[in-house]
């Protein structure tokens, strides 16, 4: 495996974050004050009630998730792992779809703040213009986990975060791709939402491997917005350009955008999986599908399945345990030789 770049590094470094004593005193401030379903040692009654409030315990925690959209299977499936998990421990959840918009996002976690839920998860749609909503969770004493995405700020502004290594992904797509090439590719590539974790890094680790192979060459980059129906519109606009003609090979930055293209490349006359090479990153069911019928070459997983570590992290966050700063969920690699075994084992 070569030598990762500085983010790389960076990014598959698990640092420890242990809670400073202030920290964990606002945790069980927060703890008492939100549903107080963790346990505290207020008596019910205590805080001038008349008694008959319920034992902390018998309270539902809540816990308020900011999802960034519906934009692709993957996102599908790491809305319905946190529903039916949340579900499971009876929890309340209290979930609300931002549809591609950060400011939705803002408002939505502004709401949960005013409504004292015990803790914050989230996805953050881009990186980057999270810090004041952050700080506003922090100075009302609720733990923020975050999930999927990592925002671009201070690591004290949120307790910890699960997620996929996206550079990674993005350089086992291109070390797949150089082998299978034999490091010679005119490549087209189509960007996940801009300004989004995923986005950023799946190009950076692409192109890390794209460094050591001279022969290998991104032609042409536009987004698909993690779209289906986006990747196909930028694909078939492609073909019917010169640019279009020398491309004998498409990364996308997920198998929705992949999916689209691949019918454009068929309604363009040419034969997905061979004229034209398919790489895309998620591993979802039907990206399984599609290399088994030839059309893609390659997906590399990343899983959507949060919403057990997410609940397990807050679980450990209500026990007083340190948490990693990072957990990275690990990821693997799928191409056409094992498509069809590994189909039926698929669960999203
Ligand atoms: O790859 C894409 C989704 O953030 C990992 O977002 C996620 C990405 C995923 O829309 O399909």
């Amino acid at each position: 495996m070569p030598a990762l770049g500085p983010e790389g590094r960076e990014s598959m470094k698990i640092t420890m974050h242990r809670w400073s004593i202030g920290a964990a005193l606002a945790l069980l401030i927060a703890a008492g004050c939100g549903s107080g379903s963790t346990s505290t040692t207020t008596e019910p009654g205590a805080a001038g009630t008349t008694g008959t409030t319920p034992a902390p315990s018998d309270k539902k925690l809540v816990v308020g998730f900011s999802q960034i959209g519906a934009e692709s299977a993957w996102r599908t499936a790491n809305t319905e792992s946190i529903k039916s998990e949340a579900a499971a421990r009876g929890i309340d959840l209290k979930f609300s779809d931002a549809q591609q918009k950060q400011d939705n996002q803002i408002k939505s976690i502004k709401t949960f703040i005013a409504q004292k839920v015990d803790y914050i998860a989230f996805s953050p749609v881009v990186e980057t213009g999270w810090g004041p909503v952050l700080q506003e969770a922090k100075a009302a004493g609720i733990p923020v986990i975050v999930s999927d995405r990592r925002p671009d700020v201070p690591e004290d502004l949120y307790v910890t975060f699960i997620g996929a290594d996206f550079i990674k992904e993005g350089e086992m797509a291109a070390e797949w791709l150089a082998k299978k090439t034999g490091g010679k590719a005119v490549i087209a590539e189509l960007t996940g939402t801009p300004g989004s974790a995923p986005a950023n890094d799946r190009k950076k680790g692409f192109e890390n491997i794209l460094a050591k192979n001279p022969g290998m060459k991104i032609a042409f980059s536009q987004t698909g917005e993690f779209t289906r129906a986006k990747g196909k519109e930028v694909m078939e606009a492609l073909l019917k350009t010169p640019k279009g003609a020398e491309i004998n090979v498409l990364f996308a930055h997920n198998d929705d955008m992949a999916l689209g293209a691949i019918q454009a490349i068929e309604e363009a006359g040419k034969k997905p999986g061979k004229d034209i090479l398919v790489v895309s990153i998620d591993g979802v069911k039907d990206a399984f599908v599609a290399m088994t019928e030839g059309k893609l070459n390659c997906t590399v997983e990343c899983n959507p399945l949060l919403g057990p570590p997410l609940f397990d992290a807050i679980e450990k966050i209500r026990k007083g345990e340190t948490l990693p700063k990072r957990t990275i969920i690990p990821d693997g690699v799928f191409d056409e030789a094992v498509a069809a075994k590994e189909l039926p084992n698929r669960k999203y």
